[in-house]
């Protein structure tokens, strides 16, 4: 088979256990987090736009982004959760993404509180948000915007990036379960969970959360899935790896003037064939 159904995220989130989501930025890397085991796919911006080699800072287009998602979609038995940035303009521009989102199969969507044009959260020292109000209108709008009740949508903070304290993260987010998010995203570029934790702790529960232990690497799932949290997303170690193992391969083979010393260590190409789902197109040729 090879268009794959998949079931909601919003059906994996209510299944009450930890969702565990890795990013990638195309079909290839989707695929290989699902044979890894994980319950969804970041489709995310920083690696979208990485590998393009430009910054994660609003370049790409909506369209750019959905196709990326979309891509990743098309091939897999999970879902799809979409980095949507801050909604790519103003309430409108919102409407206007989830209508193609969702008709692009995206089940789930994550919207950041940031203004736009946007960094990424680890760039620069941190951004002016837009006002928590405004926020609630783009919330308000994506979720009237939605065909299918299923569809869900994350309201993400950068309160805690840009330096604002624990009460007005926790304000804002209230504020946009209060407009109708499916969930919120508290971010952190912390070393340490503890800033995470406190606002766990201090959480109505009354949404899921969602976090992204980039800069707290240390915090195993069990963990975090003790603490509260209902689902965590890796959202960049495929990029990393990619570009670490890139890097180890091509200069290997400049190095030595040949390639054996990988051929251990790097893919087969039956293993490629076979993400390829080659066999299964070849019976269309039988
Ligand atoms: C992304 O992966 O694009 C994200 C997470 O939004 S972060 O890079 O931490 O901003
Ligand atoms: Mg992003």
């Amino acid at each position: 088979m090879l268009r794959r159904s998949y079931s909601s995220f919003r059906s994996l989130v209510e299944k009450g256990e930890l969702v565990r989501v890795a990013g990638a930025h195309d079909a290839l890397g989707a695929v290989i987090a699902q044979q890894a085991g994980f319950d969804a796919v970041w489709s995310s911006s920083l690696e979208v736009s990485a590998a393009r080699c430009i910054p994660d800072a609003s370049l790409l287009t909506m369209t750019e982004y959905l196709e990326a998602a979309s891509n990743m979609q098309k091939v897999l038995g999970i879902p799809v959760i979409a980095d949507c940035d801050t909604g790519y303009g103003n309430n409108l521009n919102v409407v206007h993404m989830v209508h193609e989102y969702e008709a692009a199969g995206i089940t789930a969507i994550c919207m950041e509180d940031k203004l736009f044009p946007k960094l990424n959260s680890f760039a620069g020292g941190g951004q002016t948000l837009l006002s928590a109000e405004a926020f609630c209108g783009k919330i308000q709008a994506a979720k009237s915007a939605q065909a299918t009740e299923d569809f869900f949508v994350v309201a993400r903070t950068e309160a805690l990036i840009s330096h604002l304290s624990l009460e007005i993260a926790l304000e804002r987010c209230h504020a946009y379960c209060e407009a109708g998010a499916d969930a919120v995203l508290i971010h952190s570029k912390s070393k340490t969970k503890d800033q995470v934790e406190a606002f766990l702790s201090r959480w109505n529960g009354r949404r899921p959360v969602v976090i992204v232990p980039t800069t707290y690497p240390d915090w195993h799932a069990d963990d975090i899935a003790g603490a509260g949290v209902s689902v965590v997303i890796y959202a960049n170690h495929g990029l990393r790896a990619t570009v670490a193992s890139l890097r180890e391969t091509f200069e290997s083979i400049r190095r030595r003037g040949d390639s054996t010393e990988l051929e251990d260590r790097i893919a087969a190409l039956s293993d490629v064939f076979e993400l390829q789902q080659l066999k299964t197109w070849q019976k269309f040729d039988a």
